[in-house]
């Protein structure tokens, strides 16, 4: 059978900061000629791509992003597939929903059926959301999916149809255990050359993303991950790698794990597995700044990572006990010291506009990040995801804005205890007292080894000059 992916039609500059960054730069023009910053292909698809093919399945991605409607419904005439996969997050769920109606208006007959963070999270709303949508994928879909092709009329645990004008029951489905079973996510789906990270996460190009593990065993009541961890096997991991560096060149890695250290052992052994190798790479992971000691640091060191992102979300004690975050203030320090000590960056990931918090406790966060010897700092607003404990307690209240809403710097929920002036003016101080200080462009400066390094932080240093004020 043959599946084309899609991801929703967007205008790429929703990707911008209308909270943090000025209007549009003078590059309309070039946008579609441009890499696009920050922007990264659904990973999540390209493994269900590359288990489709091994099941002898045709199926292809087109990235929203990067395509005009009219591209999108020239590629489906000429294509023909039997489905059209639409993958989406809650922040474009709305634009994902304009897009299938879009394509069910041109192609009537054509099934469709949707996945990813905001479907799993509201299979029944979803579903509800659109008549166009004939089945949702809820979690984890390599193995659903291929069970479903092979019998569309089955219940299928994992997904969710309609039956007349109610949804057919459904069950839920385990995720699949074997991760080393499922081939390497297909990379011949995206053109690289459109796709540049973040200057946070590259030293050196070109960049892939890789998966060691999935699922995040802690509670948090802002995360929408599975509870549910598996690791993939270190010689898989290895494979995966070397393929990577041999057929496409790749220098630098992320891994996007929720928690790479959570397992000790495993991180150990992936390390001593790449320092031995040594690979002509780096690479970066995010960590929990309590899952860290100088022997697992220092391994990291040597096997090529140079950043840990963590998430330290606020300065403040009682909003951390409040998130179930099960992290001290104390930890937050420590771990970073520990992380600046093996000679790796730390990045540090901040909240604002957490339930009940005053902007003198946002202030104090970040007064928090300025403390701390971070090497950058994120800081978003609150976003509550469907599916978390957050979502729940937030969703009847006025400062709830919507899914649309539901990216880093816009403003999706404004807690009762600020107004929505406050929290956005708070956000752009955060970002200018912590990236507008000559001696943190010093400190960075002194760090610079390499011409494409020079050109990460001149990207940086744009960046900072298109802030609001
Ligand atoms: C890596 C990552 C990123 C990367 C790369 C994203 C990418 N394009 O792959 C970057 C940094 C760019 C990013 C950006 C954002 N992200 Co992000 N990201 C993640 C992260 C850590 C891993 C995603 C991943 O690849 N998982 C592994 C794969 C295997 O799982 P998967 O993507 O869910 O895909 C599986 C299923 O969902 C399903 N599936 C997916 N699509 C489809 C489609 C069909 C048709 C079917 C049948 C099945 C199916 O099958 C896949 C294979 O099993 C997740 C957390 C997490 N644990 O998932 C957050 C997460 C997805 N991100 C999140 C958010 C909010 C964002 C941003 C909106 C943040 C922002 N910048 O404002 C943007 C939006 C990006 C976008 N285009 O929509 C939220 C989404 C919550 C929600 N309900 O919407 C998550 C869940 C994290 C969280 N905070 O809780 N993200
Ligand atoms: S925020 Fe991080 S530590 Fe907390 S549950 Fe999510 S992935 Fe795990």
């Amino acid at each position: 059978m043959r599946l084309l992916f899609i991801t929703p039609l967007i205008d790429p500059w929703e990707l911008k900061s209308p909270v943090l960054t000025r209007g549009r730069p003078p590059l309309g023009l070039f946008v579609k000629m441009l890499p696009l910053t920050g922007h990264q292909p659904p990973y999540g698809v390209l493994y269900l791509i590359a288990v489709l093919k091994r099941a002898g399945h045709e199926a292809r991605f087109i990235d929203g992003t990067l395509t005009t409607h009219d591209e999108l419904l020239r590629a489906i005439a000429e294509y023909a597939p039997a489905w059209v996969g639409l993958s989406s997050t809650s922040r474009y769920w709305r634009a994902g929903v304009a897009t299938i109606e879009l394509i069910r208006r041109a192609f009537p007959a054509l099934k469709i059926m949707v996945g990813g963070s905001h479907a799993s999270a509201l299979p029944e709303e979803a579903l509800a959301d659109s008549p166009a949508i004939d089945a949702v994928f809820v979690g984890e879909a390599e193995e659903s999916l291929l069970e479903f092709l092979a019998a569309p009329e089955k219940a299928i645990p994992g997904v969710v149809r309609r039956a007349n004008d109610a949804v057919h029951p459904w069950t839920p489905r385990p995720s699949p255990q074997r991760l080393d079973d499922l081939p390497f996510p297909d990379r011949s789906q995206y053109p690289p050359r459109r796709y540049r990270p973040s200057p946070l996460f590259y030293k050196r190009l070109p960049h892939t993303a890789l998966f060691g593990s999935r699922g995040c065993p802690y509670g948090c009541s802002f995360c929408h991950s599975n509870r549910d961890v598996r690791f993939r096997g270190v010689d898989h991991v290895m494979e995966e790698i070397r393929a990577t560096q041999r057929d496409l060149g790749i220098r630098e890695y992320t891994f996007y794990d929720e928690t790479i250290t959570i397992r000790r052992p495993w991180i150990l052994d992936l390390c001593e597995r790449m320092r031995q190798a040594a690979l002509p790479i780096g690479w970066s992971a995010n960590a929990r700044v309590d899952g860290l000691d100088r022997e697992v640091l220092a391994a990291m060191k040597a096997a090529g990572c140079w950043k840990l992102l963590f998430g330290l979300e606020s300065g403040v004690q009682k909003h951390l006990d409040a998130l179930c975050k099960g992290q001290t203030l104390e930890a937050a320090r420590e771990g970073v010291r520990l992380t600046n000590e093996a000679g790796l960056e730390a990045e540090g990931c901040f909240m604002l506009g957490i339930p009940d918090e005053t902007p003198d406790e946002a202030r104090r966060t970040i007064r928090f990040a300025l403390e701390l010897p971070l090497a950058y700092a994120g800081f978003s607003n609150l976003m509550p995801f469907p599916g978390t404990a957050i979502f729940e307690r937030v969703r009847g209240e006025p400062g709830f804005q919507g899914y649309d809403h539901l990216h880093f710097q816009d403003l999706a929920y404004v807690p009762r205890t600020m107004t929505r002036d406050q929290l956005a003016s708070l956000l752009r101080t955060a970002y200018r007292r912590f990236y507008v200080r000559p001696s943190y462009w010093w400190s960075r400066l002194r760090t610079i080894r390499t011409l494409t390094d020079a050109v990460r932080h001149l990207r940086g240093l744009i960046y900072v000059a298109f802030l609001r004020r």
